[in-house]
């Protein structure tokens, strides 16, 4: 057992699942002829003609997620109903058949282009299940087609940071079974944007399992993959644990992946007018991000866009709500350069000291050393300082380590919980009721191998954030 744990304690992330990792807070946006026809799965026989959103503009969209605090949109450049959103060389069933910009725009083009101005990284959802393409059900000739439309994609539109398949499979005409060449697909991708991460059917990002937003309490980055890639994705619905000791099993191909929450910021994915008053709450998307963002996962918030092409006002106002709620908690750490102390440091070692915990720097991080799997860091804010947010995080760039922790305050008589948890991972963020203390402690009671601490936050919500529903 010791020597599958250490084993799992080396496995390192890829340079674009760090690189997706650190994203942290992304969006989806379903958008596509489903929103002029009211479905959330069009059946293919959609006429182009009903797609014209009047006033579309991608960089309203852009300005919206950018301002909440979003690093990415991953547009359904076609979802099952097989419309494109881009005028593709190989079908007619697209933007270029629609009245919108008389059959000559270009909805990728013009999403790529509003994320390059505000600085947003590009992603595209392509769904392999198409119920338009005749010849769905026919496996070779259809995974020709998919592969063709994803060079499309991938060649046209710039640096693609995510490539989203959905797992969906219906049956083509006559009950045909289409059978999808992924390792074909995946290869695609690799040739053609060798820095974009591949979710879910794939090697690099999963899907964490459910679609409403939480992520598991113990959600590891090493799991042990003996079964599909797709196993990992869809088997796993509840919110079981992957990747701890008992799951690791004979650790025979341990292997980097972690997981990706997606969920609507409606109770659709496409946008429905008799939702506008469904819009979740800002006590909900909160509790969302705490749960995903805060739990080692990447968020991706679905926005879909309205008829009119725009993102309706009353998501725009939330999300306003939820960016400036973020915004105010995180922009005050209250533990930058506080005093540190360990149980156990490397002697000599400023690259691994204390310190390197409350630095600033996500880069740098504190170890006790080789050989101690349990530690302590603590923190004298100076004065006493009132809280309730505590961010950790490790290094994960070398890996996932912390197994299971506790923070306390010291109350002037005894050290007192705060809070606990298992994983760490990329990020943990923990809220409590707020406490009143100027000295803090993070106990690492168990890890993988020595364990490493990148950073500490302490922080104070606004005082009229919701409390979690
Ligand atoms: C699912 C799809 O069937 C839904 O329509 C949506 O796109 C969701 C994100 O993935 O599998």
């Amino acid at each position: 057992m010791e020597e599958i744990i250490a084993k799992a304690a080396r496995v390192l992330p890829s340079e674009r699942q760090l690189a997706w990792q650190q994203l942290e807070f992304t969006c989806f946006v379903h958008f596509g002829v489903n929103t002029f026809t009211n479905q959330e799965w069009g059946d293919g026989t959609e006429e182009p003609q009903q797609f014209n959103p009047a006033e579309f503009d991608a960089r309203q969209w852009a300005q919206v997620l950018r301002d909440a605090g979003m690093r990415m949109i991953v547009l359904t450049a076609k979802h099952h109903d097989g419309f494109c959103l881009w005028p593709s060389r190989y079908t007619q069933h697209s933007v270029s058949n629609s009245p919108w910009r008389g059959g000559r725009g270009d909805v990728v083009a013009e999403v790529a282009a509003a994320c390059e101005a505000y600085g947003l990284r590009f992603g595209v959802y392509l769904s392999p299940w198409d119920r338009n393409a005749p010849f769905y059900g026919d496996s070779e000739r259809y995974n020709e087609y998919f592969r063709n439309q994803l060079r499309e994609l991938l060649t046209n539109y710039g640096p693609v940071a995510e490539v989203w398949f959905d797992g969906a499979v219906g049956e083509g005409p006559d009950g045909r079974r289409q059978v999808y060449d992924w390792e074909s697909y995946f290869d695609v991708v690799r040739e053609l944007q060798p820095d974009a991460v591949i979710f879910g059917m794939g090697p690099d990002v999963r899907w964490v399992g459910n679609e409403a937003g939480h992520a598991r309490e113990s959600e590891w980055s090493v799991l042990n993959v003996t079964k599909s890639w797709a196993d990992y994705n869809y088997e796993d619905c509840s919110l079981r644990d992957l990747g701890s000791r008992e799951k690791l099993g004979a650790g025979e191909n341990l292997v980097w992946y972690p997981a990706e929450t997606d969920v609507s910021i409606r109770p659709g994915w496409f946008y429905h007018a008799d939702q506008d008053g469904q819009v979740k709450s800002l006590a909900d998307l909160l509790h969302i991000y705490y749960d995903s963002i805060g739990r080692n996962t990447v968020l991706l918030l679905n926005v879909p866009p309205d008829r009119r092409g725009l993102i309706h006002e009353n998501d725009a106002a939330r999300l306003r709500e939820l960016g400036a709620v973020l915004e105010q908690t995180f922009s005050v750490n209250l533990a930058l350069h506080a005093a540190v102390m360990a149980s156990h440091s490397v002697a000599g070692d400023s690259a691994r000291s204390p310190e390197n915990a409350v630095d600033g720097d996500p880069s740098t991080y504190w170890t006790p050393g080789e050989g101690r799997t349990a530690a302590l860091l603590e923190l004298d804010l100076g004065e006493p300082s009132t809280f309730d947010v505590v961010e950790l995080q490790e290094p994960i760039a070398l890996g996932q380590r912390v197994e299971e922790f506790v923070v306390e305050a010291w109350d002037g008589g005894y050290w007192r919980e705060i809070a606990a948890g298992t994983t760490i991972g990329y990020k943990r963020l923990l809220r409590f009721e707020p406490v009143t203390s100027h000295r803090l402690r993070l106990r690492i009671r168990n890890s993988r191998l020595h364990p490493r601490i990148s950073h500490i936050g302490i922080y104070r919500q606004p005082g009229n954030t919701p409390p979690p529903p």
